[in-house]
């Protein structure tokens, strides 16, 4: 595993935790953890049970003994990791969003393509899809519950930089994140409506908003955030992404990506209706889904809450017995177990590089209808 911040304590322990869990047809090694600073990443190798440590992607990428490759660096070294990765042999899985660029992400879809020819396997981790409830009302949709869909509203809404005063972390610059929460949680919306309808955004119109221009630099790095140290830069990337999409079947969406919404921690929310009811989810609920049945007799409908802790429910029966729920971490556990089913089965796993490429494409697509002051604007496909 490259990088070892943030993302790959939670990587880590989905490594560690899903072969305990699930019966894999292949067993997880957890090899090498590769980090910029030799101390802190021999802790957290230990903290997180790596075998080893390393502060050179490179010459990990060289042992005949590392056959996974899981990217959780920020976005600015994704490409040159993952197709370096993909080029020698290795399987990869990369954190989301893909990259930051189209070009990038372009580049990182052609090397998944040629290395799918040797059987070399790679996936975006994009977690969120894989919770139960997520899961459930992906499956709900495609087997006609919703029946037609009319219209989405999806919305990430975090607040954890409403502080003014809260440092210039590598998430608020746009060499390295490619862009803010346009890319850091809008792309989870955008994905996970696409996963659940099955139908990808095709038009975008929107705004992007830079709230605070100018922060502290950063000290010391903690969890998301940190302490500042002295001197104050400039933010180069959006706080508030607000957008409109048209989806294939030429139904509307709506997106909303704030990380300075006070008062909403984690608020991943869809609302998907279609011709025969509709569903809603909320992250800061992870174990529900709002389901309106509209074939129901009209005394009898109204939303109802269908708690998703059922060993019948997706991914659930190998933990804990009816009724206990689940949160955060499990998704990284559902990941790491779905990418080894997907290696051992010589199959190829979703989201795919080219899954993720088109929300970079779609990410791309908002920030030029922003600079247009939100004219409508194609999504457009990259690969030939
Ligand atoms: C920060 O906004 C963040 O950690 C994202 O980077 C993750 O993708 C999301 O899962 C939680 O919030």
């Amino acid at each position: 595993m490259i990088g070892a911040g943030f993302m790959g304590a939670a990587h880590s322990q989905g490594w560690r935790v899903a072969p305990r869990f699930f019966d894999l047809p292949l067993a997880p090694e957890m090899s090498v953890l590769v980090g910029r600073d030799a101390a802190r990443t021999r802790a957290a190798a230990d903290t997180w049970g790596w075998a080893e440590s390393s502060t050179d992607w490179r010459e990990v990428l060289e042992r005949d003994d590392i056959d996974v490759v899981d990217i959780v660096t920020p976005g600015d070294s994704h490409a040159e990791i993952a197709i370096a990765a993909l080029a020698a042999g290795k399987h990869v899985l990369c954190e989301k969003p893909l990259a930051n660029t189209v070009d990038e992400a372009r580049r990182m879809a052609e090397a998944a393509a040629s290395a799918q020819r040797y059987g070399i396997r790679s996936m975006v981790g994009f977690t969120y899809r894989r919770l139960p409830a997520t899961t459930f009302a992906r499956d709900l949709i495609a087997t006609g519950r919703l029946g037609d869909i009319r219209q989405v509203r999806a919305e990430y809404l975090q607040d954890w930089l409403s502080d003014a005063d809260a440092p210039l972390t590598w998430r608020l610059q746009k060499d390295r994140a490619g862009s803010g929460s346009l890319g850091d949680i809008g792309a989870h919306a955008v994905d996970i409506t696409e996963f659940m309808t099955g139908l990808r955004v095709t038009r975008v119109a929107g705004l992007l908003e830079t709230i605070v221009s100018e922060r502290p630099v950063l000290g010391s790095a903690s969890g998301l955030s940190g302490s500042a140290g002295a001197g104050r830069g400039a933010v180069t990337v959006d706080d508030l992404a607000l957008f409109t999409g048209r989806l294939e079947n030429g139904a509307l969406a709506s997106f909303e990506a704030s990380r300075f919404r006070l008062g909403r921690k984690n608020a991943l929310r869809v609302e998907i209706s279609g011709s025969l009811g509709s569903l809603s989810f909320d992250l800061e609920s992870p174990n529900e889904l709002q389901f309106y049945d509209a074939t129901l007799p009209a005394t009898e409908q109204g939303f109802r809450r269908i708690l998703v802790t059922e060993p019948e429910h997706p991914y659930v029966g190998a933990w804990w017995p009816t009724g206990h729920m689940l949160g955060y971490e499990h998704g990284f556990s559902h990941q790491a177990k779905d990418f080894v089913e997907a290696v051992a089965a010589d199959e190829d796993p979703r989201p795919s590089f080219a899954d993720g490429l088109h929300v970079q494409e779609v990410l791309d697509a908002v920030a030029r209808s922003s600079d247009a002051d939100g004219v409508w604007t194609g999504v457009e496909p990259s690969l030939a």
